[in-house]
Formats: structure tokens, C-alpha cells, sequence
């Protein structure tokens, strides 16, 4: 493969797809030279294959607001690669959705449920509806319209959507019920991120954030370093940045940031109980403004209005909300304020300069698919109790998470690790996730 050659003939037939274009990249360039030594994957033109989605699906979806007015927006199912299991990835809400947008995150879809070493294809769907500001009743109806669609092509063993931005546990309860009355059968693996005691997991919520802070251990941890009295800033505050203040507070880090679109509030002292309970209410409240924390808890946090979570000193940064939101002059902020690793949570979430930055100056980086990977491995885990019928304690999900996401470290450093001993986290994670996908590729024909 010469990626450039590739890179060019993509960016012909997909012009103006940059997001997509940008995650396409990063992992061509990461596993070339491992690719280069498999002819086997060259004759399959894997590549050339791997990079464009099995079908798109796009449709419109129209509902009826609180105001009797008629609303119109696009809905998209991107099923991407089916070599590992039927497709798996979550739905994302959110106005700036396009199929660039979830091109980008199917994509990278595959190979981080790779590394989870289930059996999950990629995929990845959602709306440009916009939640903020939505009422209950509107939620529910756009639910209801968007699975009218949906429904045919979704099912345990073709393909499985969660949530993601936008979604979450209320939306997955409404697009559920929507599921089970057209398609008239309970088919509780058509969606995961259930709710529990009608098909959901214990600990699918907390998973992501769990998850990402049992590999951040594991990255310090490398250093001969441990989590104890670290000050993480975390970007978002929805149930990926929950789980991850509550596990990394548990392991005794001090969580000194939480930001939004408004603007960031420096936490002192750490996060109480109390400030996870309220971080569920703000993301249910669909303001989406981080500023409520700081009028609710005004001897704890301080809200800066227009900053992100980047400006305040810390050792540990773990943007935790959405693509490209940590830029390279973040990410030399973070450096000069002496920030010791970074774990990407978010898709994305840290745009190449930011990247490239860490990695220069010698900071550990955690990779999205692997850093993340918590979230989609529960909804594997969920699958499989839906299908057996059986229920996990808390207790047994969250060992299988964590041996998953030490497995998925594991991995990183083995595919990783270079000539002078230091680990490319990203390039161990797309070396991973993408030769368990070719093999499999290979082995089911060219099809
Ligand atoms: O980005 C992700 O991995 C998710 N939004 C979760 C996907 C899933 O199927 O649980």
C-alpha cells in the first residue's frame, strides 16, 4: 500500500469528507509498514476495501414538535464491516451529524470493537436532530419517527445500535419501544444501553468512563507511577465523563476540571457524590451548559465562561465529549502547565497537531478506540446476556470490563512498543484492531 496513492484516489471520491478523511488517514499511516509485510493483504486489496462501508442507509424522519409544527431531519444508518459480527456502534443526536460525521466514527468503529476481541462488525448511525431544548414528549416522538426507518435494518444478528452523543439511556428506552411495536418481537439484542430489567446490563453507563480510567491506570502505571493524587481536567459532562470522574476519584485522582460548550468550571477539592448525582441531572436537563454546576455547588466549582478544561493545570487530560476538541495549542498549554499523560475518551477527540504534540514531547497518548473501548465491550457483554438470558451482577460485568480493557492495553503494547522501549499507543491500537479485521477478511473470501 502507499497511502498517499490511496489517500488521493479517496479524497477523489469523497470530497469535502474531512473527518472521515482524517481518521481514514491516521490509521493507513500508522499500519503501513506492518501491512507492507503481508502480500496476502495486497492481492485482497484489504485496504481498498476496508475504507469504504458496507452501505449507507439515509433517510428523513418527520415528527411534530411541541408547537403542532411538522419537523424534518436526516437519519443515517452507516453499517461499515461485518467480517468480525453482525454491525455494532452507537446513534448519534446532534446537529452537526452528517455522513462525513459517521463515516469517520463507523469507521473507526471497526477497528476499536476489534480490539475488544468480541464478536462485533463496525458500524455506526444518527440524526441532525438537535436535543437541546427538547421536551420530553419531542424526544420520545423523534425516537419514535427515527425508528420507523430504522427498524428493518437493525436486529441482533444484523446489526446492533447504542447511543452515543445524544443518546442515552431515555433515548434508547423510546427507540426500543418504537422497535418492538413495529417489528412486533422483543428482540432485545437489536439495541443495547437498555435499561436494567427489561434487557440491560448493570454497568453499561458507567462502562466508557470506567473503562477509559482502567487503561489510564494502566498507562501510569507503565511509568511506574500510580493514579494516587493526580489532577485530571476532563472535557463534557455526560455519561462518559461521569464514569470516568466517579472511577478515577475512586482510585483516588482529583478531578480539577469539567467543561461544556459554555465554558469550563474549575473544580477544588475534588468531586463529591453529589456532583456525579447532578452531572446526570444537567445532561437530562438537555441545557447542556456547564455553568449550572457551578450555581449549584458555588463553594466547589468556578465557571469561566468561553475556556475549555485545558487551561487549568493538571497531570492528566482526558477530553471525554467530541471530535477534534483538543487542538495542538491545547495540547502545548497542557505541556507548558507540566501534563504528565492524555487519554483520548471522545471519537477523535484530539485533532493530529495535538497528537503529534504529545507525542514529541514524550507524554503518553491514549487513543480513542482503545481508551473508549469499555463502552461498546459492555454492549458485547449485554448481547450475550440478552442472548442467554441471563442477568451479571455489577461485580461480574465490571471484571470482564476490566480484563477487557487490560487485554486491549496489552495489545496496545505489544503492537506498540519501539525500538528505544517508549509505547505508540495509537499506533499498537490501529496495528491491533486492524489485523484481527484483515484476517478475518481474508479467511471469508473476497465478497
Ligand atoms: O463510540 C462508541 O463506541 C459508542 N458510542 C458505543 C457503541 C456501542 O455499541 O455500545
Amino acid at each position: 500500500m502507499k497511502v498517499n496513492e490511496i489517500m488521493a484516489n479517496l479524497e477523489a471520491k469523497h470530497p469535502g469528507e474531512n473527518e472521515y478523511l482524517q481518521a481514514v488517514r491516521e490509521v493507513l499511516e500508522t499500519i503501513e509498514e506492518e501491512y507492507n509485510k503481508h502480500p496476502e493483504f495486497e492481492a485482497a486489496k484489504i485496504v481498498e476495501r476496508i475504507v469504504e462501508p458496507d452501505r449507507i442507509f439515509k433517510f428523513r424522519v418527520v415528527w411534530v414538535d411541541d408547537k403542532g409544527q411538522t419537523q424534518v431531519n436526516l437519519g443515517y444508518r452507516v453499517q461499515f464491516n461485518a467480517a468480525l459480527g453482525a454491525y455494532k456502534g452507537g446513534l448519534r443526536f446532534h446537529p452537526k451529524v452528517n455522513e462525513s460525521m459517521l463515516k469517520f466514527l463507523g469507521f473507526e468503529q471497526i477497528f476499536k470493537n476489534s480490539l475488544t476481541n468480541l464478536p462485533l462488525g463496525g458500524g455506526k448511525g444518527g440524526s441532525d436532530f438537535d436535543p437541546v431544548g427538547k421536551s420530553d414528549a419531542e424526544i420520545m416522538r423523534f425516537c419514535q419517527a427515527f425508528m420507523y426507518e430504522l427498524w428493518r435494518n437493525i436486529g441482533a444478528d444484523q446489526d446492533s445500535p447504542a447511543g452515543d452523543v445524544g443518546v442515552g439511556g431515555r433515548e434508547i428506552g423510546y427507540l426500543y419501544g418504537a422497535y418492538k411495536k413495529i417489528a412486533r418481537e422483543h428482540s432485545t439484542g437489536a439495541l443495547t444501553g437498555k435499561s436494567y430489567g427489561w434487557g440491560g446490563s448493570l454497568m453499561r453507563p458507567e462502562a466508557t468512563g470506567f473503562g477509559a480510567v482502567y487503561y489510564v491506570d494502566r498507562m501510569v502505571k507503565q511509568n511506574g507511577d500510580t493514579l494516587k493524587g493526580k489532577k485530571i481536567a476532563l472535557s463534557g459532562f455526560g455519561n462518559v465523563a461521569w464514569g470516568a470522574a466517579q472511577k478515577a476519584t475512586e482510585l483516588g485522582a482529583e478531578i480539577v476540571a469539567i467543561s461544556g460548550p459554555d465554558g469550563v468550571c474549575e473544580i477544588s477539592g475534588g468531586m463529591n457524590q453529589e456532583m456525579f448525582d447532578y452531572m446526570l441531572e444537567m445532561r437530562a436537563s438537555n441545557h447542556n451548559k456547564v455553568e449550572e454546576m457551578a450555581q449549584k455547588f458555588p463553594a466547589k466549582a468556578k465557571f469561566t465562561a468561553g475556556k475549555k478544561a485545558w487551561v487549568v493545570k493538571c497531570d492528566i487530560a482526558m477530553p471525554c465529549a467530541f471530535q477534534n476538541e483538543l487542538a495542538e495549542e491545547d495540547a502545548k498549554m497542557l505541556i507548558a502547565n507540566g501534563v504528565k499523560y492524555a487519554a483520548e475518551v471522545s471519537n477523535m477527540g484530539c485533532q493530529p497537531g495535538a497528537i503529534a504534540a504529545f507525542q514529541a514531547a514524550g507524554i503518553p497518548f491514549g487513543p480513542g478506540k482503545a481508551v473508549n473501548a469499555g463502552g461498546v465491550a459492555t454492549s458485547g457483554l449485554e448481547i450475550c446476556q440478552n442472548a442467554g438470558h441471563i442477568n451479571w451482577t455489577a461485580e461480574e460485568v465490571d471484571q470482564k470490563l476490566h480484563k477487557i480493557m487490560n487485554d486491549i492495553y496489552d495489545l496496545c503494547v505489544k503492537y506498540g512498543k519501539q525500538a528505544d522501549g517508549k509505547i505508540n499507543y495509537v499506533k499498537g491500537a490501529n496495528i491491533a484492531g486492524f489485523m484481527r479485521v484483515a484476517n478475518a477478511m481474508i479467511a471469508q473470501g473476497i465478497i
